[in-house]
């Protein structure tokens, strides 16, 4: 099942392109390599990765955030700042574009920058949360963000304080062992299994339940086509895989399907 095609040059298989053009439900799931090339580091490179320096287990778990409660906020704080310094990268804006070619396209995304939304894309699923909703640890209090305080070194800010209750505001993203947004998630899983397309950009596929997406479609028998520079835990699965990096691979193809795009 699983064909590989190299970018570039970039001759997409016609059958791809059919199934494209002819789309009426077009499933967009996204991960953090869709925003790399707006200079935001994904999460597991070894040398660049947002975890580089740091166990995902001292960052991204609510017992870390109990633990050292400043040095996951001043973390946040400076990838909140980092996100407002970039832009939506041509992957972002050729997924937004997309939407007008498509009769219906549910966009999907992990990340919590907030970039498909500034490129143009409604109604984004964001399953992990996103780093403008910042709330109370302690009793959920939504608290309007500032904006980001943090200087270029990853120091450690002593979160600002619940209004309610007094309890430390936290990031408004999922960690691991949390739930996942209900609706978001019963919303996701739904347009995952009723489209009849779908593509994958830019994850790496190891974190569940948002990587048990692609596999819910395919066993639907709904192909979907994996764009990632590098091999995934999803590759076997995929009926395409297009190797290169996102703002490169989707302009390219959906150009090839649509020659005034
Ligand atoms: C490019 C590119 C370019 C580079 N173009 N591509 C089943 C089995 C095993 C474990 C579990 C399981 N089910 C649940 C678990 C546990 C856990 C989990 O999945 N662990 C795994 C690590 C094994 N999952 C959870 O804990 C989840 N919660 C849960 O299950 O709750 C149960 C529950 C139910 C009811 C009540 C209570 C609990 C929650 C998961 C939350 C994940 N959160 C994070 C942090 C978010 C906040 C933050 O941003 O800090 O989400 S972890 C991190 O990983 C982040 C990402 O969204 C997520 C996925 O990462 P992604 O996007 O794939 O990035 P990378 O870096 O991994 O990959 C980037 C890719 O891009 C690479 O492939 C590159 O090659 C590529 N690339 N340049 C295209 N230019
Ligand atoms: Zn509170």
């Amino acid at each position: 099942m699983t064909e590989t095609q190299t970018t570039p040059p970039m001759p997409f298989d016609d059958e791809l392109l059919t199934r494209l053009r002819q789309s009426q439900h077009l499933v967009v799931f996204t991960g953090a390599g869709v925003s790399r090339e707006s200079g935001i580091p994904t999460f597991r490179d070894a040398l660049t990765g947002l975890w580089s320096q740091y166990e995902p287990e001292d960052l991204a778990m609510p017992d870390a955030f109990v633990r050292d409660p400043s040095l996951v906020w001043g973390w946040y704080e400076w990838r909140r700042a980092l996100v407002a310094r970039c832009e939506p990268n041509p992957a972002h804006l050729t997924i937004a574009a997309l939407a007008n070619r498509v009769p219906k396209l549910t966009l999907i995304t992990q990340n919590v920058d907030g970039l498909h939304a500034r490129a143009g894309s409604p109604d984004v699923l964001e399953l992990h949360g996103s780093l403008e909703r910042p709330r109370c640890f302690d009793c959920g209090t939504h608290c309007p963000p500032d904006a980001p305080m943090a200087t270029d070194d990853q120091q450690r800010i002593e979160p600002p304080t619940c209004v309610q209750c007094g309890g430390f505001i936290r990031p408004g993203v999922v960690w691991f062992g949390e739930a996942l947004p209900v609706d978001v998630w019963h919303r996701a899983k739904r347009a995952a299994q009723a489209c009849d397309l779908m593509l994958s950009v830019g994850t790496s596929g190891l974190v569940y339940p948002a990587a048990s997406l692609p596999k819910e479609a395919v066993f639907q028998q709904i192909p979907v086509v994996q764009i990632n520079p590098e091999p995934t835990a999803l590759d076997e699965t995929m009926w395409h895989n297009l190797h290169g990096e996102a703002g490169v691979v989707l302009p390219s193809l959906l150009k090839s399907a649509w020659p005034d795009f």
